[in-house]
């Protein structure tokens, strides 16, 4: 057997025959040096097993992290219903309602395209705020159905604000505005405006008269009252803001059945204003408190408050009627911002003194007291006289409805805020 040279670090030449054996070289080795390997050996090994050790746990610590992270944005991971990816951190949006605008903005609509618009937005998706339609909380003098629409919290809130449109029928922006109005909110994802439909419910007929506005459509626009047949179709129709149960009969409310301003025979003698009335009357037995109400009219560019009947009220409590002359002044502040259109706040007594009309019946019934009538576009003061019989400002372009409808949205919320 050859000999290992540990100076030369060589094993000798060897023949072609033999067998080189490591193993009995490293016997050949001295003893300290063979002992030291060992060690140095044995300190590699736990220098590797260490590293490996620490290796692990920081990829397992890695591997948590990210985890973790993701857990929270699993559903951006998806990205959101507008179609963007959201960025880890980033709050996901809510969900984007698909609501339909239809031809809202383009053309009046008939009663049934009109409720059929409304209907079918509370039955659209991804809508942020609780909705509920009410199809039929009154029937019409001619027997269409009067419906109505719940917005907002359905049990937490019990502030609620009343909306009524379309009371008289050729005032064909009224129910128009309010739709355009009613699918912006429905479409909005705005948190603040989220927010106060968990404070406040608003209550909405939009057409209250759907036989005059149907009538006034189709064979005569400057159709005024609902259809009631008074004299055996001698003269026909009931003006319905002079059927409420305040102050029936005050002022400027006839006892002719042929003239537009015709009282009917007794308070609340109509459907439509009983509709009203009973769904008030009904809301109120569940616990609901009415804080507001506004009802939309044209045309005057007016925001008129209480009380609108005749001489002051010495009822009236000062308080209130400053509130009401402070918030009539913020909702045309309102309007002007986000439309432009400047809206005259007055007092509707001051336009001209009624008896039994929706505001001054909403004034008894508000908590409140903040009841209000809208005149809306145009303004034409200049040319309209006393209800605006004669002339043309009741025909006012469909163009004009996307413009009304901000005017109609700012007034609502301004009184929700208000009340919220
Ligand atoms: O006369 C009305 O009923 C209203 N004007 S309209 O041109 N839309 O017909 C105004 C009613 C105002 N309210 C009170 N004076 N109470
Ligand atoms: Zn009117």
């Amino acid at each position: 057997m050859r000999v290992f040279d540990v100076d030369r670090k060589s094993f000798p030449p060897a023949s072609d025959d033999e067998e080189v054996q490591l193993l009995d070289v490293e016997m050949e080795l001295p003893q300290e040096k063979i002992d030291a390997n060992k060690t140095r050996q044995e300190k590699r090994k736990w220098i590797y097993a260490s590293l490996t050790i620490l290796l692990c746990g920081i990829l397992f610590v890695a591997l948590w992290v990210s985890m973790g992270a993701n857990k929270q944005l699993s559903p951006a991971a998806e990205g959101n219903e507008a179609g963007g990816a959201i960025t880890p951190g980033e709050k996901p949006e809510p969900k984007v309602p698909e609501v339909n605008f239809g031809e809202t903005f383009q053309r009046y609509l008939p009663a049934s395209e009109l409720l059929q618009m409304w209907e079918s937005t509370i039955n659209a998706k991804n809508l942020a705020i609780d909705m509920e339609y009410l199809p039929k909380i009154g029937r019409s003098i001619e027997g269409r159905d009067i419906a109505a629409v719940r917005l907002g919290n359905p049990s937490g809130a019990n502030k609620t604000v009343l909306i009524t449109g379309g009371v008289h029928a050729r005032e064909w922006i009224s129910p128009a505005a309010l739709l355009g109005a009613f699918l912006k909110i429905a479409s909005s994802t705005d948190p603040s405006l989220l927010q106060l439909f968990q404070k406040v419910r608003l209550l909405v007929v939009p057409l209250v008269n759907p036989d005059g506005y149907d009538f006034s459509l189709q064979t005569n626009r400057m159709w005024r009252k609902n259809r009631r047949d008074n004299d055996k179709g001698n003269c026909k129709g009931v003006d319905l803001n002079r059927n409420f149960g305040a102050h029936y009969g005050a002022a400027d409310a006839s006892t002719s059945s042929c003239s537009e301003t015709f009282r009917g025979s007794g308070a609340f003698s109509e459907p439509e204003s009983s509709a009203i009335r009973d769904l008030v009357n009904s809301e109120k037995s569940k616990g609901m408190d009415f804080v507001g109400f506004i009802d939309f009219h044209s045309y005057g560019g007016l925001i008129l408050y209480p009380p609108g009947w005749g001489n002051r009220s010495p009822a009236v409590p000062t308080k209130t009627e400053q509130e009401l002359v402070d918030l009539a002044g913020l909702i045309s502040r309102r309007i002007k911002q986000v439309s432009g259109y400047d809206y005259k706040p007055e007092s509707a007594q001051q336009l001209y003194p009624v008896g039994g009309s929706a505001d001054d019946w909403m004034y008894t019934v508000c908590s409140t007291g903040l009841s209000f009538t809208i005149e809306l576009r145009p303004s034409d003061q200049n040319v309209c006289d006393k209800r605006c019989i004669t002339n043309n400002g009741f025909v006012l372009p469909a163009s004009e409805i996307e413009s009304t409808a901000k005017d109609v949205m700012a007034a609502i919320l301004t009184l929700m805020e208000h009340v919220g």
